[in-house]
């Protein structure tokens, strides 16, 4: 296993060689992790509002995600995500409108609000496997999918991402040791964020770090500084490519820091020590890439105030038109499991709509019907 890979330190100097990678694609990395800070910043306030039920503050850990997302060929690739990986789908070009009708659960939500929010699931532009909330369960589904590509003779890979926490899970153990025996073409990446809610990182395991686990599956196992966007797509790209040449999967640690709350129902105030958000800020990974884009001439302070004043108001228009669509009508429960619906089931949908049309709850605050 290698030391943690840096390519960016925490001055936002140029410490190791730098990938070759287009203005273009390094200003759309940028772009992701300020629209991600900015859907953030959206989303407390709904939620503090009473607006929305839930959500789960990204900040700090976005350079992971968008080191990763562009690492991938959105064409072809699958991808089984931790619910912490907004930057990613930010990166990967993922309809904001879409995100917003799942944190609102609206009608237009492609879950219709079966799921509680932050929980998204796309097909397009990207296969972006349905968020769960038991931890783990990504794991052995991204290797299934693998495994599916690769017996069909496809040449996508799949990634999947999950906590420091979600380590300790079953769905870890047996996705990293299949996919070690049949050598699948799957990129684990471990979000090592220090925290699992309340769990700090070294009471979660007695290794000597995550990446070191993959030992035990026989499956390289590599450390990187995950608040350094470069150093992650440099892995990230690595791993992808020995899965592509079928050389089987790789484990990643990347070291980052929740920078915010668990959730948008947590206080980080009660368990993580002032001292330890202090020294994160200091290596905070929007402000490493930015500084370093400034010293390539590829950004300036006009620049970085108009991709912001954008990014704000794109997050408040797509919050603003979730909000003001319909719920998702009550038959909505029962539909979308069976191709064709069941006698018994269909017979409960009917009792289930009769029961509330016979009452005033059947009325929502628009004086909808929305059944
Ligand atoms: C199987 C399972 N056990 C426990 C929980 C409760 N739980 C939700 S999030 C969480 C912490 C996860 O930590 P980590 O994997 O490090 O991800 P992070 O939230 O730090 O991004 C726990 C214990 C759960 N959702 N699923
Ligand atoms: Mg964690």
């Amino acid at each position: 296993m290698s030391d943690t890979l840096q390519i960016i330190d925490e001055s936002g100097k140029k410490v190791g060689k730098a990938p070759r990678l287009k203005r273009e694609t390094l200003l759309r990395m940028y772009r992701a992790i300020v629209s991600t800070r900015s859907f953030d910043d959206r989303c407390m306030k709904l939620q503090r509002t009473g607006r929305i039920g839930f959500s789960i503050p990204n900040k700090g850990v976005e350079a992971t995600s968008v080191g990763a997302a562009a690492a991938l060929d959105a064409a072809q690739d699958w991808i089984a995500p931790h619910y912490r990986d907004f930057a990613m789908m930010f990166y990967l070009g993922i309809d904001v409108n879409g995100m917003f009708d799942n944190m609102f659960g609206n009608a237009d939500d492609n879950a219709v609000g079966r799921q509680m929010p932050v929980h998204f699931s796309f097909r397009d532009p990207v296969n972006w496997l349905s968020i769960s909330s038991p931890l783990g369960t990504q794991i052995p589904q991204a290797v299934g999918v693998a495994m599916a590509m690769k017996q069909r003779g496809e040449k996508g890979i799949a990634l999947t991402t999950f906590g420091d926490g979600s380590t300790s899970t079953l769905g870890f153990h047996s996705g990293l040791n299949f996919a070690g025996v049949f050598g699948s073409p799957v990129v684990f990446l471990c979000q090592n964020n220090q925290w699992a809610i309340s769990c700090p990182s070294e009471e979660q395991t007695a290794s000597e770090s995550y990446a070191i686990k993959g030992e035990a599956y026989g499956i390289p196992g590599i450390k990187v500084d995950g608040n350094d966007v470069l150093a992650v797509y440099r892995v990230v790209s690595e791993a992808v490519k020995r899965a592509r040449a079928g050389e089987g999967p790789t484990l990643i640690e990347a070291v980052t820091f929740r920078m915010g709350g668990h959730s948008t129902s947590d206080d980080p105030s009660r368990y993580v020590e002032q001292s330890e958000f202090d020294a994160w800020e200091k290596r905070d990974p929007l402000f490493r890439f930015e500084t370093w884009l400034k010293s390539e001439g590829h950004l300036d302070d006009e620049k970085i105030a108009a991709i912001r004043a954008e990014t704000d108001a794109e997050m408040m228009a797509a919050a603003k038109a979730a909000e003001a669509k319909p719920r998702p009508k009550l038959g909505t429960i029962f539909s979308d499991v069976w191709e064709q619906m069941p006698p018994h089931l269909d017979a409960q949908m009917n009792a289930c709509i009769s029961h509330f049309a016979e009452r005033d709850e059947a009325v929502d605050e628009k004086g909808e019907f929305p059944l």
